[in-house]
């Protein structure tokens, strides 16, 4: 293959728009024939992670899994997005030890708390808050925000598109992808 094999790892709240640019570096991966794949926190939990709750003690497991699985792809030659809420920094940091430093690239997709759930997309946050759902992050469980992410993507202020742009831009100029 003719581009570096890495871990693009994306954290943030839900509703943050983790999976939404993901999404869309994946469809600009492909167009530049690059081979990626995207590990979706809420799509590996119908699956391989379907055995797992939303407790602090399953969402390390879910982060564990998802790092070693990224792994596997990553030895294979694959580009792998990795988008899920990892909340816990001690987590995203086990995470990237399983990588060479130049492999893991922590994707802070930061948005405010308000923000998030004035989206809702999904009506989540308004269960959470009326206790219909437990253990949601940044209502009754904590978000640990990314201490030393490789890049920050403000949500808030930027589109999907600019999001993405700024995004491709690190991986091919910075990352040299
Ligand atoms: C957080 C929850 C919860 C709770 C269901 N807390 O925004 P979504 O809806 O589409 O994606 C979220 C997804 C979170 O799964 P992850 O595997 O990414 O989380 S973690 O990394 O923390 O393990 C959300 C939905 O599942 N969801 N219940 N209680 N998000």
């Amino acid at each position: 293959h003719n581009h570096k094999s890495i871990m693009i790892w994306f954290t943030g709240l839900s509703g943050s728009g983790k999976s939404t640019v993901a999404n869309a570096l994946q469809h600009k991966l492909f167009e530049k024939n690059i081979n990626a794949y995207l590990l979706d926190g809420d799509n590996l939990r119908y699956g391989i992670n379907k055995d797992l709750s939303f407790t602090a003690k399953d969402r390390q497991e879910n982060m564990r899994r998802t790092a070693e699985i990224g792994k596997l792809f990553v030895d294979a030659g694959v580009v792998v997005l990795a988008a899920l809420i990892s909340p816990f920094e001690k987590e995203r940091l086990n995470a990237r030890r399983l990588f060479k430093p130049d492999e893991f690239i922590e994707v802070y997709i930061k948005c405010s708390l308000l923000e998030c759930e004035n989206r809702d997309p999904k009506g989540l946050y308004k269960k959470a808050r009326k206790g219909e759902i437990k253990n949601f992050t940044g209502i009754d469980q904590p978000y640990e925000e990314p201490q030393n992410p490789e890049i920050v993507i403000d949500t808030n202020e930027l589109s999907i598109d600019e999001s993405v742009e700024i995004l491709s831009s690190y991986l091919f100029d910075k990352v040299k992808l």
